[in-house]
């Protein structure tokens, strides 16, 4: 309770993801729910799960002003890293600390590293000496086995398994059910398609897929 006092809480984005974020945190009172923000008009005046949506970015200095002290990048993605980097910076740019979000049904080992603004989701598993930067989505029931190291802005999607001593570059995105093999390398901003297996280092930039997964095209994000 004196938590949720003390922290009052701005979500850029309100879509599917930004609901399943805002499901976690008024379930574990870790915040109190100011606002949130969305860059689309047809949604302004609604609320998303009771917390209203406001209106654009361009009201995060009127919110500063009203006390708000935590932002929290509400959007997911597909594949582009990009807007959730940019969400980040503009939240930290304003002078707002992002919001780590840990569901009460994660296991994160004492041992791991957890960046700022981490978000993990239901069900996931984070082992011992994993090291996470900052705003990175372990989504539900993804695994981040021991010693693996993933860069700013990563998303693991559903289900989403990494084996040990793996390294993901920042911004990469590795699909709901892939597989990577222990101590591969996976490359800034790649992208590891939906189900594949990884057997293989990735380059920057690229989309991989398939079992075992090949590249199939250039990532131009
Ligand atoms: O720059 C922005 C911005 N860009 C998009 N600022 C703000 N404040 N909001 C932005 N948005 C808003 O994010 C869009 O207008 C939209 O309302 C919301 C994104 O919602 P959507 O439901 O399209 O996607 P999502 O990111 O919540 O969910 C995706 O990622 C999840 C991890 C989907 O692919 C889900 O299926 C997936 N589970």
């Amino acid at each position: 309770m004196k938590e949720r006092k003390s922290k009052s809480c701005v979500i850029l984005g309100g879509g599917g993801h930004a609901g399943a974020l805002i499901d976690i945190i008024q379930a574990s009172g870790i915040a109190g729910l100011h606002a949130i923000l969305d860059r689309d008009s047809s949604k302004w005046g609604q609320d998303l799960l009771g917390v209203p949506i406001l209106g654009d970015d361009d009201l995060l200095p009127e919110l500063v002003n009203q006390g708000i002290t935590h932002f929290v990048v509400g959007i997911g993605s597909t594949g582009n890293n990009r807007p959730r980097e940019r969400l980040y910076q503009l939240g930290c740019s304003h002078k707002l600390k992002p919001l780590t979000i840990v569901h009460p049904g994660v296991f994160c080992s004492k041992r791991a590293a957890i960046g700022a603004g981490c978000q993990l989701l239901a069900g996931s598993i984070i082992n011992a000496h994993a090291t996470l930067g900052c705003n990175v989505i372990v989504n539900s029931g993804a695994i981040v086995e021991h010693d693996c190291v993933i860069g700013d802005h990563v998303h693991i999607a559903t289900g989403a398994i990494l084996a040990s001593t793996v390294r993901v570059a920042k911004l990469a995105h590795i699909g709901p059910g892939a597989t990577i093999r222990q101590l591969i390398s996976i490359g800034e901003s790649a992208v590891v398609g939906a189900g594949a297996v990884v057997v293989h280092d990735v380059p920057d930039h690229v989309v991989v897929g398939g079992v075992p997964a090949r590249i199939l095209e250039r990532n131009k994000q």
